[in-house]
């Protein structure tokens, strides 16, 4: 018998075609619920790091489509961790892996249902990866968990990393929306 998760996750992908909308471009792959299938998509899947860019993997609460309209993200926001260039050969991959594990291992305690899943975005300007939580104005909330994904990140003290509400990040296209919370 596998081992169950307590919750029932979906892998999303995306492909940039500019010749459809973008929520056209996106793609369920599969949904699992325990440990076991979990592994078995992870390691059927091409890495992170060998996608093309303009293309996303996306990891969501089954049920919670990986888009800002979304009604569990709508007044959510994310934390975004910003790569460059080198970090994609030497951490790229581990960072996506341990964020999904943080994700199906409910690495955030009691802050769980403010989770609604995780983003890597493959870019030439710099490859991106996002938490996406449910409510930007729980500012204790967001901030441990943004704390526990630096940690659990490994991303040095002195490296700060900023959380962006959709809202802003939605009506801002091109320039980076303000950071309503640092860690
Ligand atoms: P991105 O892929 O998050 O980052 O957003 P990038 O600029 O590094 O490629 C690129 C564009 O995709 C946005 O300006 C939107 O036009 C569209 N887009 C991205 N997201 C996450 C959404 C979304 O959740 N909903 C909609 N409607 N469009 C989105």
């Amino acid at each position: 018998i596998k081992h169950p998760l307590h919750n029932r996750w979906a892998m999303w992908f995306f492909k940039n075609d500019k010749s459809k909308e973008w929520t056209a471009n996106l793609k369920l792959i599969t949904s699992f619920d325990t440990v076991e299938d979990f592994w078995g998509l992870y390691n059927h899947i091409q890495k992170a790091s060998r996608l093309s860019s303009g293309c996303d993997y996306s990891l969501f609460k089954d049920g919670i489509q990986p888009m800002w309209e979304d009604a569990s993200n709508k007044n959510g926001g994310r934390w975004l961790v910003n790569l460059n260039k080198n970090q994609r050969q030497t951490e790229l991959d581990n960072f996506w892996l341990e964020t999904l594990l943080c994700l199906i291992g409910e690495a955030f305690d009691d802050l769980t249902d403010d989770i609604c899943g995780a983003t890597i975005n493959i870019r030439n300007k710099g490859d991106k990866l996002g938490l996406w939580t449910r409510d930007a104005r729980r500012g204790d909330a967001t901030v441990k968990i943004g704390q526990k994904l630096k940690e659990r990140l490994k991303i040095p003290p002195k490296i700060m990393i900023g959380f962006q509400a959709h809202s802003d990040t939605a009506t801002k296209a091109g320039s980076t929306a303000r950071d309503r919370y640092r860690v």
